[in-house]
């Protein structure tokens, strides 16, 4: 029997309007206890969807005005009964009527409660629940449109696409197998492998087009890397669009890593602004030249800057050398002075390489183009139902690699009882991925990361 719940669904700060929210069997009875409508009609009279003016009050004191607002079961959010209060935003009154509306029966909800209790209910698929929480910390429009696009039900619609395919083998495959003296048509081999690639290919394509969305959703850790004085800094703050990073003319003037997350070229990006990479006898500048190169090593993103103006030395190729092969832009930078070597003796080791005034702002058009080159989110639609946590891509995996054991076995001529076991993992993965198959601790795990009144 689930009980009645209660929270706060609006931030703890002061604002214009804070939301106290109930859901459950008991919630308009709970609620009935708290708010007194101007009308004089108690909400458990009132039909869903209607809002009702009125006071909350707790122990005959009004607590404040509030707007309360009926959902009937199960047209709500959670699938329960669920009325909203809408009072007056801030810290003391909104922690009031939570008080009163606890005091009044209703338990204290937990981390996103009221969304589990929505997928628990089958109002939403567990990747649609997990958008809730990637639309609240979209940190871009992108990521914001990607999480709708989950939320709205895309993305569960190509993950249902590829069970739906993989339900039909597997159940062709069961009837071979489990009747074979019966008058059931015998599998055929050339269908199942079709059938099991064109499932593959959605997986394959799913799981692609979400690697490049990651730029969307989480960000891509970055580093300027560079010589001292080549502009990485200015670089920084031309991006980030204010005085992250000092910058001076003087050699050494970045010491430890500056962090930014921008929006550029429609994706994120985790910038770090490191202290320029050459020989040095000073002690806090090396320990700076060791955190850079760790961060060099560790991107997914590198902007190696270079300086025009100046003749290229052992240094700018040392660093060329090590971007070989790697997700790096060659950042020829000062345009706007004249060129001291030729941009060719670098493009080698770059697959894009851009011209840019840091200081001036000129070329950051080449440069973000080359960024979503290098991303894949040029012809990348961030609507398109992209698969956007971990947990996700995880389970998107598993079902490739079971599919993939699937077709080997079956070019390898074994019975089709072991192809089957493969398909049968295949679609337990893609189970649990929509969260029709999840275990308890899984969905534990995923709700308890959410905000409390969510
Ligand atoms: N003319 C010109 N000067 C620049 C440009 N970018 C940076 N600088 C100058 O180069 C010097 C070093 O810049 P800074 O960003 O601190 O370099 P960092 O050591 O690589 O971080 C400063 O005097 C900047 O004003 C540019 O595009 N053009
Ligand atoms: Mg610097």
């Amino acid at each position: 029997m689930t009980d009645t719940i209660a929270a706060i669904a609006t931030a703890q700060a002061p604002g214009a309007l804070g939301v106290v929210r109930i859901s459950g069997p008991d919630a308009r009875a709970v609620a009935d206890r708290v708010f007194r409508a101007k009308n004089g009609k108690p909400l458990s009279q009132s039909a869903g969807y209607t809002m009702r003016y009125g006071h909350a009050v707790q122990d005959g004191e009004t607590i404040d005005e509030v707007v309360a607002l009926v959902f009937a079961a199960p047209h709500s959010y959670t699938g329960e009964d669920v009325i909203e209060l809408d009072c007056h935003g801030g810290l003391v009154v909104t922690s009031r009527v939570l008080q009163a509306v606890l005091q009044a029966g209703a338990r204290a909800a937990e981390a996103g409660e009221f969304t589990k209790r929505a997928f628990l209910n089958g109002r939403i698929s567990l990747t649609q629940a997990e958008a809730v929480m990637g639309i609240i910390g979209a940190q871009g429009k992108n990521a914001a449109r990607a999480s709708q696009a989950a939320l709205s039900g895309k993305t569960a619609q190509r993950i249902a696409a590829v069970t739906q395919d993989l339900t039909h083998a597997a159940a062709a495959l069961a009837a071979w197998t489990d009747y074979p003296e019966d008058d059931v048509p015998a599998v055929d081999g050339g269908d199942l492998e079709q059938s099991l690639y064109a499932a593959l290919q959605k997986v394959e394509d799913l799981l692609c087009q979400s690697e490049s969305g990651k730029a969307f959703t989480q960000g891509i850790p970055t580093a300027i890397v560079g010589r001292p004085n080549v502009g990485k800094s200015t670089l920084m703050n031309l991006l980030a669009g204010e005085e992250r990073s000092i910058v001076t003319q003087i050699a050494g003037t970045t010491r430890d890593v500056v962090e930014e997350t921008v929006s550029f070229a429609g994706v994120l990006l985790r910038l770090s602004d490191t202290a320029g990479i050459h020989e040095t006898a000073d002690e806090v500048e090396q320990i700076g030249v060791a955190r850079a190169k760790e961060r060099l090593q560790q991107a997914s993103l590198v902007f190696a800057v270079f300086d025009q103006s100046n003749s290229l030395e052992d240094e700018d190729l040392c660093l060329a050398e090590q971007c070989k092969g790697r997700n790096a832009v060659c950042i020829i930078n000062k345009s706007d002075l004249p060129a001291r070597f030729d941009a060719a003796l670098l493009e080698p080791y770059f697959c894009q390489t851009v011209s840019i005034s840091a200081k001036e702002g000129d070329g950051l058009e080449q440069l973000q183009n080359a960024v979503t080159s290098l991303l894949g989110t040029a012809a990348l639609d961030p609507a398109a139902g992209l698969l956007t946590t971990a947990r996700q891509l995880d389970c998107a995996r598993a079902a490739r690699d079971a599919l993939l054991q699937g077709l080997d076995a079956l070019q390898c001529g074994m019975t089709l009882d072991a192809v089957g076991v493969c398909v049968d993992d295949a679609i337990a993965a893609m189970l649990s991925l929509s969260g029709e198959r999840v275990s308890e601790r899984v969905v534990q795990e995923i709700f308890a990361s959410f905000c409390v009144g969510k």
